[in-house]
């Protein structure tokens, strides 16, 4: 089977791709209805049913966002929005005011394939969320509380780090304004991404548990 990754975003699948077989996956460019949500936990996971009845295939979306401390984790679900109107570089602007500069990347990845999971019996697995959890509420409860009772699995990804005057050319989104341990998303390559992002984290438990299923 090959798997569907939804999103209008090729950025994200060169990233996903390092994570599966050659060839075990290809973008759907399928823009779902994304909710109005403060959380990305219950986003994705419409988002998944959604894809799903669309493509009636195994589906993963990927909703990520940008947490900005100093602004009460603003844009968050709103980065994708927030970039089209106000753009990257307003945001640096915005946040360059701030005494507190640190911000964090989340993302959820939600999967669908009609089928229920067999270790769980709840129409959402919330998979591992340790590392959102531990990053504190946004990461919080009732990751679904969608009625729809298509299964839905989740795995989520977090990475800490600050706001800075953009920097690098690599990457796609925010990463020129986010730097973890010295260096801007956009400075590094999609292997280094990787080894520490919120999508890197995300797809790495993913990976795991798809390699069984
Ligand atoms: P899809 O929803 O179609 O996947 P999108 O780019 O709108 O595409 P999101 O809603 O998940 O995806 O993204 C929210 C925003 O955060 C959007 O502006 C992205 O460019 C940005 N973003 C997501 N992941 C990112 C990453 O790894 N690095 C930098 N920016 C990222
Ligand atoms: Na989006």
């Amino acid at each position: 089977h090959v798997l569907r990754y939804v999103t209008t975003n090729p950025g994200k699948v060169r990233e996903a791709e390092r994570y599966l077989p050659d060839g075990s996956v290809e973008r759907l460019d399928f823009d779902y209805a994304e909710v109005q949500a403060d959380e990305l936990g219950p986003i994705a996971a419409r988002g998944a049913r959604e894809a799903y009845r669309h493509a009636d295939a195994p589906v993963l979306v990927d909703d990520a966002g940008l947490f900005v401390e100093g602004l009460d984790g603003f844009p968050g679900p709103y980065s994708s929005y927030v970039e089209d109107t106000l753009g990257v570089d307003r945001v640096h602007d915005i946040a360059a005011d701030l005494d507190d500069r640190r911000a964090a990347f989340r993302c959820v990845l939600g999967y669908c394939d009609g089928e229920g999971f067999a270790a769980s019996p709840d129409p959402v697995d919330r998979g591992d969320r340790d590392a959102a959890a531990a990053a504190g509420p946004e990461g919080g409860e009732n990751l679904d509380d969608d009625a729809d009772p298509l299964p839905v699995k989740l795995f989520e990804g977090y990475v800490p780090g600050r706001i800075v005057a953009p920097r690098g050319d690599g990457g796609f989104g925010y990463d020129p304004i986010f730097e973890h341990d010295g260096e801007t998303f956009a400075e590094m390559d999609t292997d280094r991404k990787n080894a520490v992002s919120h999508r890197g984290r995300a797809l790495e438990k993913f990976a795991e548990w798809y390699a069984d299923r």
